[in-house]
């Protein structure tokens, strides 16, 4: 089969519009992914890509793929639910720092522990961009906001480093990219679909409008990649680069292939391969169970 960027695509008959400010990171992420999806040959049909609500949260909106839009923060429980009904699909949830660190932050903390089979992918801009520039999780410390002004220091602080708490949580896989950087970017996503469980995959997208201190510049002149003396399998050595905040490492910092995923926990699959979505309801039994309930 031969896919290429293009298949990703949606039809200028659909007649839609792009909503992002010109020269935003968005863009070259939008096409990062395209390329990404055609080298790994999955077809669009057999894509789902799930997310949230902000700027990040309408990438699906633009690709030519399934794609389920829920509420703010609440990305990853739709996410684990359609992996676990269909296993056949490649499960993509994409979405904001915001989104996915900060109102979703009870359901990243927990999908990491559960380890379903799927690609989480974060456009981390260090801030709200939907709503105009207020402070998110991995907001710098010092950064200006319209209700943390300069003049009173700023955003005062520390910022969430989900690198390092994912590696802290024995996350399967866990990456950071920067959408400057197209090839490097679509290598990392490439091994973050492909690999077997839970791959985060935070990257670093410049928000040209509500972000002045992170530029395309700023994240060019303050990350580094990883070497191949990096050994992915240590977790120490992992979280050590994780915490470096002087210049920020890009690449594959962690992977724990050993772990088993939410659906092979569950049991579902242990006797019958049949995707849950394709098997009959039993309804009788369903009856019971519900009448067992409803007398508790
Ligand atoms: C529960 C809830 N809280 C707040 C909002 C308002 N809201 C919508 S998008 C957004 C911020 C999005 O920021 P981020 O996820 O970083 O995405 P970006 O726009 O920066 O890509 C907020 C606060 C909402 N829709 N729902
Ligand atoms: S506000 Fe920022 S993140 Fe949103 S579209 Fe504009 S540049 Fe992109
Ligand atoms: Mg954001």
């Amino acid at each position: 089969m031969n896919l290429d960027a293009k298949d990703y695509e949606i039809m200028d008959s659909v007649g839609y519009d792009i909503a992002w400010c010109p020269g935003c990171g968005n863009y070259p992420l939008r096409k990062i992914m395209q390329s990404t999806l055609a080298e790994l040959e999955l077809k669009p049909t057999e894509v789902v890509m799930v997310s949230g609500i902000g700027q990040a949260a309408k990438i699906p909106h633009y690709l030519n793929v399934n794609f389920f839009n829920g509420l703010h923060g609440r990305a990853l429980p739709p996410a684990l639910a359609i992996k676990a009904a269909n296993p056949e699909l490649t499960v993509i949830a994409e979405s904001g720092d915001g989104c996915m660190y900060g109102e979703g932050g009870n359901h990243f903390v927990h999908t990491i522990l559960r380890n379903p089979n799927i690609t989480v992918i974060v456009h981390d801009n260090m801030v709200y961009g939907l709503t105009k520039g207020q402070a998110s999780p991995t907001t710098q410390q010092g950064f200006a906001t319209p209700v943390q002004p300069a003049d009173r220091g700023g955003w005062t602080n520390k910022p969430f480093n989900p690198v390092a708490l994912a590696i802290s949580m024995d996350a399967s896989f866990v990456a950071r990219a920067f959408v400057g950087d197209r090839d490097e970017s679509k290598g990392i996503l490439k091994k973050a679909i492909s690999h077997k469980g839970f791959a985060l995959v935070d990257v670093f997208q410049p928000c040209v409008t509500y972000n002045k201190l992170n530029t395309f510049k700023w994240f060019k002149d303050n990350t580094y990649y990883l070497d191949e003396s990096h050994d992915v399998r240590d977790p120490t050595a992992a979280l050590e680069k994780a915490m470096q905040s002087d210049k920020l490492p890009l690449g594959v910092f962690y992977t724990n292939p050993d772990r088993t995923t939410f659906e092979d926990d569950s049991g579902v699959y242990d006797e019958n391969e049949s995707p849950l979505y394709k098997r009959e309801v039993d309804g009788k039994k369903l009856l019971e169970l519900i009448r067992s309930k409803a007398k508790t």
